[in-house]
């Protein structure tokens, strides 16, 4: 299994040329990639905090239903009506792309982390993302990919996302501090033997039956045909035999894996086994944020045996290597999904093989590493919210007596119309005040996980269901429980929202990271206005008396 490449910033800048490429392969699922410059594929992006990114993006997709050279040929002519300015052109369609990058506190302007308007089309010239990692990003893993309204699922799905890399995590954590580093990047993809028979090792288990978003259905049983197939590192590890792809390490070496779920819907489950037993993993940041970034030096490494991981979110843990003689094998274990969800297997993802011989990781963390300045800003844990804010995760049928009838995907603000996501629409959902702490509950009311995300910020998950839970670290995207039924209450999760930096000043989205239902509408539109356009007191409390302010800073300036 290979490691993506490093692109590592110098002297503070990292100028890095992407082509994002599209391939129809002969069973016809379309795959995507990030090509740079040195012909690596979807590098890993390494930066310092404070360091100037430069990525020119070539849009090179074509509809990819013909062959590579006709396409683009096809688009050669077509170049000249689209030239529409990528800032303003709202072009939503499967070949054009723009560029999110998930976890990053950059501002929502084009340019910079804007998914609004900014699109890219086949012919226009490579366009130039430029901003600064802010002084003050945690490090850690982060990611990018493709955010085209109605057409996500279709790119990540096939490949195209890639990690990026706040360095200095061995600043944050002295415990990893000289510790071979290793990039994980899980993805799914279409199954690449869609019906082939299980495997003779695995249980029989009920018919496949499929889900409200064409998917296999979850069997409840931890067997059976997964809704997707996965990939480590662009290695498929297909059903129904799942044959792992092979890491070697050295007997017994601790090693920190960074792993990035970019998955389109799939969640994960790891666990690491020696002989079938489950190891202990020690967790030392979530979605890019070291769990000691809250300033508690005991709260630096969380020991677990099995880690659950949701589309979009990263976990890095460090790892103890089998001794000699024994082989490991990173795992996912099912995931409950609902009876509405996918179906989530168990399966096996690579295979861990001791060697004394075995190549290091292409990248070792310093020994010697300065310590980390404290954050500037009161832990969001001891900051109390101005507000409380619900919101909830909902479906329809469109035929309520038909179960195979097609479904509109809601993620509405309790009190609002449930609607699907309006592209066209400037009308926030939310308005927010920059500078201010709110929690939010988010509830889901449908039989199926969903996975909330919002953009440009982290919050802190502080209950479960109503339960105080107070995790002592930050997450940008966070597993919402399912509704069987048979609870008084709807499940949910009340999240801590900080909007105190000024680089979430802008208009931007949250939405369920299990893309397909957010390309059906699963998403909203929220604007944080700069702290000093109060206009009254009463604007506080009330969305709608503030609404008519004009817009600002959302990309289209
Ligand atoms: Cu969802």
């Amino acid at each position: 299994m290979p490691e993506p490449e490093d692109l590592r910033s110098q002297n503070g800048i990292l100028k890095v040329d992407l082509t994002v490429r599209n391939q129809a392969e002969a069973g016809g699922a379309i795959r995507y990639c990030y090509v740079a410059g040195d012909g690596s594929q979807s590098p890993t992006l390494r930066l310092k905090p404070g360091d100037l990114l430069i990525l020119h993006l070539k849009n090179e997709l074509s509809d990819a239903k013909q062959p590579a050279a006709e396409a683009n040929h096809v688009h050669s002519h077509s170049k000249s009506e689209t030239n529409a300015d990528p800032c303003t052109s709202a072009s939503m369609t499967l070949t054009s792309t723009n560029l999110h990058f998930h976890g990053l506190t950059v501002p929502p302007l084009c340019h910079q982390d804007d998914v609004l308007k900014t699109s890219i089309q086949p012919g226009d010239s490579p366009f130039e993302y430029r901003f600064r990692i802010p002084a003050n990003e945690p490090p850690g893993l982060y990611w990018y990919h493709p955010h085209i309204h109605g057409f996500s699922k279709v790119q990540v799905l096939g490949g195209a996302s890639g990690a990026l890399i706040v360095e200095g995590i061995e600043r944050a954590n002295r415990e990893v501090a000289g510790l071979p580093e290793r990039v994980l990047v899980i993805r799914d993809q279409d199954l690449i033997n869609p019906k082939a028979t299980p495997s003779k090792s695995e249980p029989v288990v009920p018919k496949m039956l499929i889900d409200r978003d064409g998917d296999s259905a979850n069997t409840g049983t931890g067997f059976g045909t997964p809704a997707k197939d996965l990939s480590i590192n662009y290695v498929p590890v297909p059903y129904p035999d799942y044959p792992p792809a092979v890491i070697k390490m050295k007997p017994s070496e601790r090693q920190l894996w960074r792993v990035l779920n970019a998955s389109a819907i799939t969640y994960l489950n790891l666990a690491v086994l020696f002989k079938r037993a489950p190891q202990q993993l020690g967790i030392v940041a979530i979605d890019g944020v070291p769990l000691n970034h809250n300033g508690n030096p005991e709260n630096a490494i969380e020991w677990r045996d099995h880690i659950g991981v949701p589309p979009g979110a990263r976990v890095e843990f460090i790892v103890t290597g089998p001794p000699s003689g024994v082989n490991g094998l990173l795992v996912t274990r099912t995931v409950d999904t609902g009876s509405g969800g996918e179906n989530d297997p168990n399966r096996a993802i690579f295979a861990i093989v001791p060697s004394v011989d075995a190549p290091e990781p292409r990248s070792t963390l310093s020994a010697t590493p300065e310590p980390l300045p404290a954050p500037t800003l009161p832990w969001l844990g001891n900051v109390t919210p101005v507000r409380v804010r619900k919101l909830y995760f909902s479906e329809k049928l469109e035929d309520p007596k038909n179960p195979l009838s097609a479904t509109t995907f809601y993620l509405t603000v309790d009190g609002q119309t449930p609607a699907p996501f309006d592209p066209n629409s400037t009308e926030p959902n939310i308005i927010v005040k920059q500078g201010d702490v709110e929690d939010w509950i988010i509830e889901n009311r449908s039989s199926e996980l969903h996975d909330f995300h919002i953009h440009q910020l982290h919050f802190m998950l502080v209950g479960w269901s109503g339960v105080p839970v107070n995790e002592p670290f930050l997450r940008d995207t966070v597993n919402v429980p399912f509704y069987d039924g048979r609870t008084l209450q709807y499940p949910s999760v009340r999240l801590r929202m900080d909007f105190r930096d000024p680089h979430t000043v802008g208009t931007f989205v949250y939405h369920c990271h299990l893309l397909e239902h957010e390309d059906g509408g699963m998403m909203g539109l929220i604007r944080v206005e700069p702290a000093e356009t109060r206009k009254t007191p009463a604007s506080n409390a009330s969305q709608s008396s503030s609404s008519n302010l004009p817009g600002h800073a959302a990309g289209n300036n």
